[in-house]
């Protein structure tokens, strides 16, 4: 039984093949709003700054011509991966532009958490083959650091424009470039070439390497064309046209008032896409925050009438912890509550209504893999734990543990769905790659059951987590990479690490560990594997959910670690 999205959305409009992600966001004729003329797609929330709309054609142009002459790379000459900059920064209303620019000259984007250490990075740099690295003035020295330990060397090294607010008293060092010295260099270089792709080569080309675990194993490159943005982008345009159409009319476009809050890491496919693609292309302008920090963050709601908010579960409860703060600052712009990255729990999505009785609350489902969005719901049609509706262009197909498919509702299996924002494929990874698509279906890892909605409308609910994945604050965390940096302390003999959920930040690590002969007591090997984690892993994977030693871990007769019955006699302790 495939599940499909109602015949009452818009339909989807096609979808071009044939130019990178720069050109459709930048160009009027791919049908971005008229408002986004007028509007600035991106403004700083500390400082204020902000593009108009021309200037960031005009700095997207200046970027790709002073990064072509910097690194001697020309829009038609050599593959997309010969063209990878790595970026490890805090958001910046430079990052997206600079993209941008990046994609103009064919080469491929591989964002980075700015939470990473420096032997996280290296991984990343070396693993995309990332060729320049863009970072700025607060993480230089872990930016530095990775570069030097995966052999990037020091003059490829570059600063984005960040706020001086952030950079605690330091001044730009000498001896490295910035994006704004590329952009100033291109500004006086020859024009470039333009990018003579063939139908098709968009749907062929990788424009983003994000790096997600997927069902299992370590962080892997995923493959995010030019279309596969587009595509998403189109598919929460047609999307929204629904519920925008009854909606009065300004110059005969859907009125468009979103100001949203950039806030979540651009390094994330639901900021990337969702805040700053999908947004600026329909016309929201998206005030730009470099991390998350409760006063500033509700000064700026305060300050630029945010009307929409794009966050994930545990802010949310943040928010709500912390009414005493939020209650100084007036709220009232705030129209819609966008959330996903991790389910809202009832209990948390009922509070915030009796908090913010004018706030519509909507939640969206999506993965790295599927560039963003497979589901979401609408305004006046939110049904709490809900993730949506399928969005135009989404099939979807429930399979049970034995492989066979769900013919009736509410009847749960693992969610797998086809659709243009389906990615090319993990890099280098053919396991993966059979493991997780075929024929243009992904297996999302995640168990769902699809239900009847109000007006005949089918609901997906994320039920459960097939996958080994853990999520902390709405981040990845890849129990196979803790458990192969755990394996390398001599503490430790064998060990699994399990998700146990967490109030503040809907899940937290754990490690269950056999000791070693030569592990000192329990208290002191607890203390020592910890730390070992904390030295050299970002804080969101730190082992928040404690250690707890075991004879031996439980293994399937081929090896595979036996999550499920950790997870079980957890939640059976936890229970007592
Ligand atoms: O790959 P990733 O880190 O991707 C994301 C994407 C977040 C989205 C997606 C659509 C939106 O509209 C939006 O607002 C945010 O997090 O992790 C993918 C996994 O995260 C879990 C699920 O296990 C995915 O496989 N996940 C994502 N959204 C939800 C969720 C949700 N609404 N409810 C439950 N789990």
């Amino acid at each position: 039984m495939v599940f499909l999205p109602g015949p009452q959305y818009a339909p989807l409009d096609p979808i071009p093949d044939d130019i990178p992600i720069s050109e459709f966001m930048l160009n009027e004729k791919y049908g971005r709003t008229p408002h986004a003329q007028s509007r600035d797609p991106f403004t700083c929330g500390l400082t204020g700054k902000s593009y108009s709309s021309r200037a960031t054609v005009d700095r997207v142009d200046h970027f790709a011509r002073g990064l072509a002459k910097e690194l001697g790379w020309a829009p038609n000459r050599g593959t997309e991966f010969d063209k990878t900059v790595g970026v490890f920064s805090v958001n910046t209303i430079d990052a997206v532009p600079f993209f941008w620019g990046v994609h103009r000259l064919g080469g491929v984007v591989s964002p980075a958490n700015a939470a990473y250490s420096a032997a996280e990075l290296k991984y990343q740099i070396l693993d995309s083959g990332a060729k320049a690295l863009f970072t700025c003035v607060p993480l230089l020295s872990v930016a530095l650091e990775a570069a030097a330990l995966a052999g990037l060397p020091k003059n490829r090294v570059y600063l984005m424009d960040v706020p001086e607010a952030i950079m605690g008293g330091a001044k730009v060092p000498s001896g490295f470039k910035t994006t704004e010295q590329l952009a100033e260099a291109g500004k006086s270089l020859p024009s470039l070439e333009p990018l003579n792709w063939g139908p098709g080569e968009g749907a062929r080309r990788t424009a983003f390497l994000c790096y997600s675990s997927g069902t299992s194993g370590l962080p892997k490159g995923v493959m995010i064309s030019h279309r596969n943005v587009i595509a998403n982008t189109l598919q929460i345009t047609a999307f929204e046209k629904y519920h925008r159409a009854s909606q009065p009319l300004t110059n005969g476009q859907p009125l468009h008032t979103d100001v949203s809050i950039g806030l979540l890491p651009q390094s994330h496919i639901y900021a990337l896409v969702v805040i700053c693609h999908a947004g600026p292309y329909r016309g929201d302008q998206v005030v730009i925050l470099p991390k998350f920090e409760l006063n500033v963050y509700l000064r700026a709601i305060q300050q630029f009438k945010i009307t929409s908010l794009f966050l994930v579960p545990p802010i949310i409860i943040n928010m709500l912890r912390s009414q005493d703060v939020c209650s100084k600052y007036d709220l009232s712009s705030v129209k819609t509550l966008f959330t996903g990255a991790a389910p809202l729990g009832m209990e948390t999505a009922l509070d915030f209504q009796k908090v913010y009785p004018n706030v519509v609350i909507r939640q969206g489902y999506g993965l790295t893999e599927t560039s963003t969005v497979v589901s979401s719901t609408l305004p006046g049609d939110v049904v709490l734990g809900s993730s949506g509706c399928f969005l135009p262009g989404v099939e979807a197909r429930i399979m049970t543990p034995e492989g066979e498919e769900v013919t009736s509702y509410d009847t749960p299996g693992e969610l797998v769905v086809r659709s243009p924002s389906v990615v090319l494929g993990y890099l280098n990874n053919e396991k993966a790659n059979k493991e997780t698509f075929e024929d243009g279906w992904m297996r999302t890892g995640d168990e769902a059951v699809v239900r009847k909605g109000p007006n005949d409308t089918e609901h997906v609910y994320i039920v459960d987590r097939i996958k080994e994945l853990i999520k902390v604050k709405g981040l990845q965390v890849a129990p196979a990479e803790l458990e192969a940096h755990l394996l390398t302390h001599p503490a430790v003999a064998d060990c699994a690490v399990i998700a146990i959920p967490d109030d503040a930040a809907g899940e937290v690590p754990k490690a269950v560990v056999v000791k070693s002969a030569s592990a000192g007591s329990d208290e002191d090997a607890i203390e020592a594997i910890k730390k070992h984690v904390q030295d050299h892993k970002a804080r969101h994977k730190w082992l928040k959910g404690g250690v707890r030693f075991m004879d031996a871990i439980p293994k399937s007769p081929s090896g595979k670690i036996l999550r499920r019955l950790l997870r079980d006699q957890e939640k059976e302790a936890r229970r007592k």
